[in-house]
């Protein structure tokens, strides 16, 4: 139940958002001073509207293991932290969550391992979560509940409080019958997630991958999107994530930013062409496809270096998993490869960045490329590829998208491959490379469009209306 503190701060709110993380982060200063920054994630910027706007609570970890901070006031929203301790950072978050669902929810791109106590303590956890949520929410609150490290928070929820509307969004996939079966706790995880009202995908087809789990594993009644479920109707439906198109946009056409484009153009040698990758350094982003498939033009002497370069920042991340750790050598050690076998005195043919850059760098980046390349083998929705887009106001650039991302069913005109044809992958690489400009501009003409429509504030107001209809 809730504790004093709580019952100051937080409590009563009719919105409460139940996320991994807080929407801020705990920094510590030189002195050994330790204060919360704003995250920069786009989660944040479209929820908050919906959360502070109305007196709403967002309960979180801090990213940090130890004793959580007392909740706390800030940007308008009660911030409810929840502690983790180291152990359970091992087993909740790097195990379960990260070496367990996130492989099998990605077509085990990476083979996923079970373990027991990792389970015993995810069910912990997100007891935890829950907890903390039922202390602050309001009789007969909204509650949104985010993400493949809470699958077990709205039935744990609606247990303690029958009075919630819940939500809950995956911003993964959501695998088929035949692959989330191997779950020893596949069922717990389908009644985790039957406790939210409206339970939302990126894609339909992850939907209708949940809808017939419900039928095929717990032999429930089901209609279309709706589940019959312990006297309630629950709703599997896809919404899916978009960007703040509108501040992208503007942002990679300030003044700074287009300079700063030109910059990098000029400190890179001012090649013909230069091809752009973005990504969380993750065994999904087929980050290794597309080295493969650049050495391969540089081999067949399609591409020229440094007349043709490739650009790729890969953000570190989770670099506690051994899976990571294995993944970035062998990736460095084929950037190595080609630099030696392709790069010159006047410049590498690969510029890999293992680092994290502000988001003016990002948007300059997306700016000054001619070609954005995007292969993930599995991706729930990849907002890198909406960013490029939103960026490219001046209508230039084309865009590599995997099939197996969830914005190719939206970015129809980018050049579609399927990253596990790598020969496809060349030709639509290539093929971009040579578009003439006038046909690019098509194409990001009617993908901004489309984008504009469909940016991040409409994915939360549609969530939250949906939800509200069901409450
Ligand atoms: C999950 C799902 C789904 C990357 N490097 C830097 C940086 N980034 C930013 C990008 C983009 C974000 O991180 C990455 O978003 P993605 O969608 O590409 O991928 P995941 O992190 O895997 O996100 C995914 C998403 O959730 C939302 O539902 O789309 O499918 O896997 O915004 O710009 N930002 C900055 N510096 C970097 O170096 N500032």
């Amino acid at each position: 139940m809730a504790d004093n503190a709580e019952q100051r701060i937080g409590a009563d709110s009719p919105v409460v958002v139940v996320a991994n993380r807080l929407p801020v982060d705990q920094v510590t200063d030189p002195d050994g001073s330790t204060r919360w920054q704003r995250s920069p994630g786009g989660l944040v910027t479209a929820l908050e509207p919906f959360v502070a706007g109305r007196g709403g609570a967002w309960v979180g970890w801090s990213g940090s293991a130890g004793d959580a901070a007392e909740p706390f006031e800030s940007g308008g929203m009660s911030l409810i932290p929840v502690e983790l301790s180291e152990e359970e950072v091992d087993r909740y978050y790097e195990g379960m969550s990260n070496a367990s669902l996130w492989p099998l929810y990605h077509d085990v791109v990476e083979k996923p391992e079970y373990h027991r106590n990792w389970w015993d303590t995810y069910v912990q956890v997100n007891k935890r979560f829950a907890e903390r949520a039922a202390g602050v929410a309001a009789e007969g609150a909204i509650v949104w509940v985010h993400d493949y490290q809470l699958q077990l928070v709205p039935a744990m929820l609606r247990q303690q409080r029958p009075d919630l509307t819940i939500g809950f969004f995956l911003h993964i996939p959501f695998p088929p019958y035949e692959l989330f079966t191997q779950l020893p706790w596949r069922s717990a995880i389908v009644e985790g997630l039957l406790g939210a009202d409206l339970v939302g995908f990126q894609r339909p087809s992850a939907a209708v991958n949940f809808v017939q789990l419900s039928r095929r594993l717990h032999d429930l009644h089901c209609r279309r999107d709706q589940i019959e479920y312990d006297g309630r109707t629950v709703v599997a439906k896809a919404f899916p994530i978009s960007i703040d198109v509108r501040a992208f946009d503007e942002l990679a056409s300030s003044p700074e930013v287009l300079a700063r484009a030109r910059e990098i153009r000029a400190e890179l040698g001012n090649p013909g062409k230069i091809i752009l990758g973005v990504d969380r350094l993750d065994y999904t982003k087929g980050i290794s496809v597309r080295l493969n498939a650049f050495q391969e033009l540089l081999e067949d002497g399609a591409l020229e270096a440094p007349d043709t370069v490739l650009v790729q920042v890969a953000t570190p991340s989770r670099e506690r998993v051994e899976h990571y750790v294995h993944m970035r050598e062998t990736i460095e050690q084929q950037v190595g490869h080609i630099n030696g076998v392709y790069g010159s005195i006047a410049g590498p043919a690969v510029h890999y960045f293992n680092q994290s850059m502000p988001r003016e760098e990002l948007a300059a980046l997306y700016r000054a490329a001619d070609v954005m390349l995007v292969t993930p083998y599995r991706d729930g929705m990849n907002l890198v590829a909406k960013e490029y887009v939103a960026a490219r106001g001046d209508l230039g650039g084309a865009l590599v998208l995997s099939e197996f991302a969830g914005a190719a069913a939206e970015l129809r005109q980018a050049f579609l491959v399927n990253p596990h044809d790598i020969a496809s992958v060349k030709n639509q690489l290539v093929r971009a490379l040579r578009i003439e400009p006038g046909e690019a501009a098509k194409r990001m003409r009617s993908m901004r469009r489309h984008l504009f429509r469909n940016d991040l504030d409409h994915w939360a107001s549609s969530f939250f209306e949906a939800l509200r209809g069901q409450a």
